[in-house]
């Protein structure tokens, strides 16, 4: 059947009251709907199966175990012994590399984890899904220690579901031995030269983003002209890329089989400890600036300990322990105070240069279209 025409009888069934919102999570996602059209779709659809959770509530006593599912090179290397000698919990650790790997997993069901780390704009969409439980702040008093900035964000006002706990920007990385004029531009995936040694990153949002920003539009545009333009770009840079991968790419540019590589700030400061000539820049063009943050999920078994961690990552030693490691900044204030190399939050001039991605709504599926046919030409 008609891609259109399924989704078409999915989202009358849903309204129907035939398929339930569970099942409809799951055949949207086979379906290839991105995140966001699916949460809009649910919201648009009311939450009759699942009722508001109630903020606040008083947990029990802490647990024994702790499950956590955190982006990859994420964390201080004796943060997590440190919390379980201290509190007496079993933590189980694991990593994901991007957001729709995290949020897939999740909808799947009964994946354990208590705390996962979404960036910005995937906190509503998690909300509108009713992954995300309700913090209760008394739990968390050293929230006190985050940076103005920081303690009312947009993408979760009041923090009711989602706790700052790094950020970033996704810029390029660029062997300096290599490259000897520090690349200024998105063009650079462009230019033959450096064919088949650079990467993008394995992310719709950042490898079309950039494309959208190189011709002056919003990473966030919806547009179909724009996104076709973007689209156009991209495959001209894809001829010249040995490949999509996001975190990985550490190894490729540390040994020199990658000289090029769309990346994260911090990701790029902990491969310079093994290779020192490696450069990141800001394109001219511009580029996104994320935060990523704590959340507990409802099905968390270990809500207690979850708040408990949450807490202890807001401690001023820890948190700079972690920033220290990641190469990330921190929202932390106190933390920040504490750093061997702290990073400063950007400037209004640079600000100028940096976007916020936010959700794309039903918009979502044009870009998840323009993204597939990046990927399959
Ligand atoms: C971890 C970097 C994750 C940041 N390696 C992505 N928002």
């Amino acid at each position: 059947m008609n891609k259109r025409i399924e989704t078409e009888q999915l989202v009358e069934g849903l309204v129907a009251g035939g398929v339930s919102r569970r099942e409809f999570v799951t055949r949207a996602t086979a379906l290839g709907l991105s995140l966001s059209t699916i949460s809009l779709v649910l919201t648009a659809c009311g939450k009759k199966e699942a009722p508001a959770l109630a903020a606040g509530a008083d947990l029990p006593e802490m647990e024994k175990e702790l499950n956590i599912y955190n982006w990859s090179d994420y964390i201080a290397e004796d943060t997590i012994p440190n919390f379980e000698k201290e509190f007496g919990v079993k933590v189980t650790y694991d990593t994901f590399e991007s957001n729709e790997e995290m949020v897939a997993k999740l909808q799947a069901g009964a994946s354990g984890y208590d705390i996962v780390v979404p960036s910005n704009y995937i906190v509503p969409v998690m909300t509108a899904l009713t992954l995300a439980y309700p913090l209760n702040k008394k739990y968390i008093p050293n929230l006190t220690n985050l940076a103005p900035t920081f303690a009312d964000p947009v993408f979760d006002p009041g923090l009711v579901h989602a706790i700052p706990y790094q950020w970033g920007t996704t810029g390029v990385a660029y062997r300096t031995d290599k490259i000897t004029t520090p690349p200024d531009s998105w063009a650079i995936f462009q230019d033959p030269k450096y064919k088949g040694k650079m990467t993008q990153m394995d992310d719709m949002r950042d490898a079309v983003g950039a494309w959208l920003r190189f011709k002056g539009h919003s990473l966030n545009s919806i547009d179909p002209a724009e996104l076709a333009e973007a689209k156009a770009d991209a495959l001209i840079a894809k001829k010249n890329l040995k490949a999509y991968i996001s975190a990985p790419v550490k190894g490729q540019l540390i040994s020199g089989d990658v000289w090029v590589a769309q990346l994260w700030n911090g990701d790029t400061t902990q491969a310079r400890a093994e290779q020192p000539a490696l450069g990141y820049v800001l394109p001219k063009e511009g580029c996104n600036i994320w935060t990523d943050s704590l959340m507990v999920t409802t099905g968390a078994k270990n809500k207690r300990a979850a708040h408990e961690f949450i807490n202890y990552i807001l401690r001023p030693d820890v948190g700079a322990s972690v920033s220290n490691f990641t190469g990330y900044g921190s929202p932390n204030i106190e933390a920040l105070a504490k750093m061997t190399t702290p990073i400063p939050y950007p400037t209004a001039e640079e600000f100028q240069r940096l976007e916020y991605y936010k959700d794309l709504g039903a918009s979502g599926q044009l870009w998840d279209q323009v993204w597939t046919e990046i990927k399959s030409s």
